[in-house]
């Protein structure tokens, strides 16, 4: 993924963290909520041992949690659809997260076998703000409910 790279989807975007390098004694990242991170960090989890290079996660969109989601070690497929439009994302660079907006189909695919994902969430876990069936996702996400400036205001 480079630095440049222009997320055509809505609901996302590039969000890059401080990096003090410090090689060959490690490279030092840094999240802070409301400062690297858009909003305030309720909740922080992680996905490693990934170990099924045919394991699909994701699968849905949220109504209205705000993440952004990293991949601190290896690399993987973000997939990305608000219902619009598409966007295939390689994640392969730890300093460079991208923002799941709410009402964002994400998918996560073809993992590295040290792929390690991390996660910051605007929210506490509520399973009742997944949209886990895609046709409900494409309804909702095309109602004029969703239009852009309503999704603005939602943020
Ligand atoms: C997301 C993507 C990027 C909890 O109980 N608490 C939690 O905070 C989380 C994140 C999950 N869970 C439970 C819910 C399921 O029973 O853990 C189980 C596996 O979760 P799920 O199948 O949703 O995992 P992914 O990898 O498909 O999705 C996760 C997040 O759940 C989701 O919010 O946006 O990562």
């Amino acid at each position: 993924m480079k630095k440049s790279l222009k997320l055509r989807v809505r609901q996302s975007g590039l969000v890059p963290l401080k990096v003090f390098r410090d090689l060959p004694d490690g490279n030092l990242f840094i999240a802070e909520g409301r400062r690297d991170i858009p909003f305030e960090i309720k909740r922080v989890y992680f996905i490693n041992s990934l170990a099924n290079p045919k394991a699909i996660r994701g699968k849905h969109a949220h109504r209205k949690l705000e993440q952004v989601i990293y991949c601190i070690s290896g690399s993987f497929l973000l997939q990305l659809d608000d219902g619009r439009t598409k966007q295939r994302i390689r994640m392969n660079e730890p300093s460079i997260g991208v923002r799941l907006g709410p009402m964002l189909w994400h998918t996560m695919s073809s993992f590295s076998y040290d792929c390690v994902i991390m996660v910051f969430a605007s929210a506490r876990y509520d399973a009742t703000d997944y949209i886990r069936d895609y046709d409900e996702f494409i309804t909702l996400a095309n109602s004029p409910a969703m239009t852009p400036t309503k999704l603005a205001k939602r943020t």
